[in-house]
């Protein structure tokens, strides 16, 4: 009986996740990418190298104040293009900035940089926990 629990929850599972990524697919959006470090969605940060985005994928909260840490540490400028959020920003390598997540509805923005056309990636706006 509990093995029969256990199997029909992993199946729940993976059905659930299997869906979750199609949805992400089929609104168009960059694939989500493994994390490739551990992330705060309240301190969410993003690190510019020679030529992308660590991560590719950023997950981050609406909350008041809230702000992406941008650093920039490859050896070349790098930008940060956020179409949605209306927001440019241009670093030399080693300068890092903050750039404010503006109180939005949860979803999916797209980001590039503006000198290195393969340099893009996601963000996903998660509603606040409260
Ligand atoms: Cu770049």
């Amino acid at each position: 009986m509990r093995l029969h629990v256990f199997v029909f929850s992993m199946i729940l599972l993976l059905g659930f996740s299997a869906w979750s990524d199609a949805a992400i697919r089929s609104a168009g959006i960059v694939h989500k990418f493994p994390k490739l470090v551990d992330q705060n969605p309240n301190a969410p940060e993003l690190v510019e190298r020679d030529n992308y985005y660590s991560p590719k994928y950023l997950e981050i909260e609406v909350r008041p104040g809230n702000a992406i840490l941008l650093t920039n540490l490859g050896g070349n400028i790098h930008g940060l293009v956020i179409p949605r959020f209306k927001s440019q920003t241009i670093l030399k390598p080693g300068e890092e900035t903050r750039i404010p997540v503006p109180a939005k509805a949860a979803g999916l923005y797209e980001f590039y940089c503006p000198f290195h056309s393969g340099m893009r990636g996601t963000i996903e706006v998660l509603p606040a926990q409260s």
